[in-house]
């Protein structure tokens, strides 16, 4: 049972759904499913089915008034969710009271029913324009609503990032552009996100299914519930994709109509995990043929075209060491895997030290992955690279691939695993596990609990490490939370007895 005093409050402001597909209800069944208590300040009773709305009775201003005066008295959200908001006047009175809310705000710009009926009148969408949309964190219109907001037509998804641009003109602080009703890209569903800034499109599985109903307003709510759990704007995108498109692979037909998408609880099927790219992925200048040796194995890959070998195996107790003297105590002692993290030589230290430990790890037929030095990693013909996100924008990747090395990347969040996963490296590296006094982190702890959700999640198509924090003691409860390996730093290289902690983590990869 989650502990209620504990458990962080959302708002949805919303139509009520006789039908039980979309609105109020499907937004409450979201936020449950990630753990949010669920507030509902209805704005419209319809009375619809799985065909059709059939009758519309926006609430009156002082019912909507009293609903959000009981709540804010006491149930304070962190994040708000919009959707259809029935009249001018119910417009103009959530945007009265956003203008003094401190929280998150997503906005899912209802305008018409997915069976065509209108939900906002001409008024409504001046005041959502001009009063409303001002106070929006985020905007998720799917393609009609792009085209009613900005009054033009789209072609299609070469035209969504100039209309991100156009509809964050309108003063919203960032946009979702759902990819529901564009065409899909190699079996792939495209969403868009731009705040100015940073700008990626979020690919997932294409899910053919006429049992639709609610998509949009659970893909909002979804977003919402990851922010009020705490999560940043990216990573409450990435789960958000993934529970829309589990919900879709498992929808069913309801009534004699189109059924709804359904809720699923928190989504970890490795088939529901969205791939992030800054370009839309079909025009990936990676994607070159002649430098990729063979085929893409996994359907996934759609930002590039490259493969790294796999890892042999489970990566099992991976020190991570900064000199090649380390390299020389730990390989007798049985460790397989090694990584070397070098950060203060000059480059002629660097390449004696790399070619010493490639000859080194070779006599002990271990892996040896070195950090960051992927030119020196190829001349030397390490085993493999481990990069961080930051190196993905500048490390050539294809000549990582083409010479055969494996290739290792930090994760630290949703966002970033989504971003890997458009690489598909050899290994994912999940951190920081537990506070850390060896690397400065941005990032908060994951803890268990999380390591265990991405293990889940992950291990189907990744192998995994995890790194961070990680002790002697600790290494248990990592290694039963679904990874395979623990990357460790100072439990090994601060150890009174170094010998006896590598016996003992050893073993412990070999029984976990
Ligand atoms: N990377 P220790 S945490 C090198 O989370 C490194 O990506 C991390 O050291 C990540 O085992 C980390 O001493 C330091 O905590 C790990």
């Amino acid at each position: 049972m989650p502990d209620i005093k504990k458990m962080p409050i959302a708002w949805t402001i919303a139509g009520s759904d006789s039908g039980g597909g979309a609105g109020i209800q499907a937004d409450l069944a979201t936020f449950r499913d990630f753990g949010v208590h669920g507030c509902s300040v209805i704005t419209a009773l319809t009375a619809q089915n799985s065909f059709a709305v059939g009758y519309i009775e926006p609430t009156s201003r002082k019912a909507l008034a009293a609903q959000i005066n009981a709540l804010d008295c006491d149930l304070p959200a962190r994040a708000i969710k919009l959707g259809m908001l029935a009249s001018a006047s119910i417009v103009e009175s959530v945007a009265k009271y956003l203008a003094e809310y401190r929280g998150f705000v997503v906005c899912d710009p209802v305008l018409t029913s997915s069976s065509g009926a209108s939900l906002l009148d001409g008024d409504g969408r001046k005041i959502l324009r001009e009063k409303l949309l001002p106070r929006v964190d985020l905007l998720t219109p799917n393609r009609d609503e792009v085209e009613a907001l900005l009054e033009r037509p789209l072609s299609g998804l070469g035209d969504v990032e100039q209309a991100a641009i156009d509809l964050l003109a309108l003063g919203v602080r960032a946009v979702l552009i759902t990819g529901g009703h564009f065409e899909t890209e190699n079996n792939r569903r495209l969403d868009y996100f731009s705040d100015g800034t940073d700008s990626f499109w979020l690919a997932g599985t294409n899910i053919e299914t006429i049992h639709s109903h609610g998509t949009g307003c659970t893909l909002s709510t979804a977003i919402a519930a990851g922010i009020a759990r705490g999560y940043a704007l990216p990573d409450a995108l990435v789960l958000a994709k993934m529970y829309v498109t589990q919900g879709l692979r498992n929808a069913l037909q309801i009534g004699g109509g189109p059924g709804a998408v359904l809720h699923l609880g928190w989504p970890e099927q490795f088939d529901d995990f969205p791939i992030l790219s800054r370009q839309l992925p079909r025009q990936s200048p990676r994607q070159s043929p002649q430098e990729s040796p063979q085929e893409p194995t996994q359907e996934l890959a759609v930002s590039t075209a490259l493969v790294f070998p796999s890892c042999d195996g489970e990566l099992g107790l991976y020190p991570v060491v900064d000199s090649v003297e380390w390299i020389e105590r730990l390989l007798p002692l049985g460790v397989k895997t090694i990584q070397l993290r070098v950060k203060d030589k000059t480059a002629e230290q660097l390449d004696a030290a790399i070619a010493q430990a490639v000859a080194i790890s070779r006599q002990h037929a271990a892996r040896l992955f070195i950090n960051d030095h992927w030119q020196l990693a190829i001349k030397h013909g390490a085993y493999g690279v481990h990069l961080g996100q930051e190196d993905l924008d500048t490390a050539d990747l294809a000549a990582i691939a083409a010479a055969g090395l494996r290739l290792g990347i930090s994760n630290h969040s949703y966002y970033e695993l989504a971003r890997a996963h458009g690489i598909q490296p050899s290994y994912l590296a999940l951190g920081p596990i537990f506070p850390t006094q060896t690397k400065v982190m941005k990032f908060r702890d994951q803890g268990i609990e999380q390591l265990s959700r991405w293990a889940k999640l992950l291990k189907p198509g990744y192998t995994l490490t995890a790194i961070g924090g990680i002790t002697q003691e600790r290494a248990r409860v990592v290694l039963a939370a679904g990874v395979g390996s623990c990357a460790m730093v100072s439990a090994i290289t601060q150890a009174n007895s170094y010998h006896a902690v590598v016996q003992d983590l050893l073993a412990l990869h070999q029984t976990g």
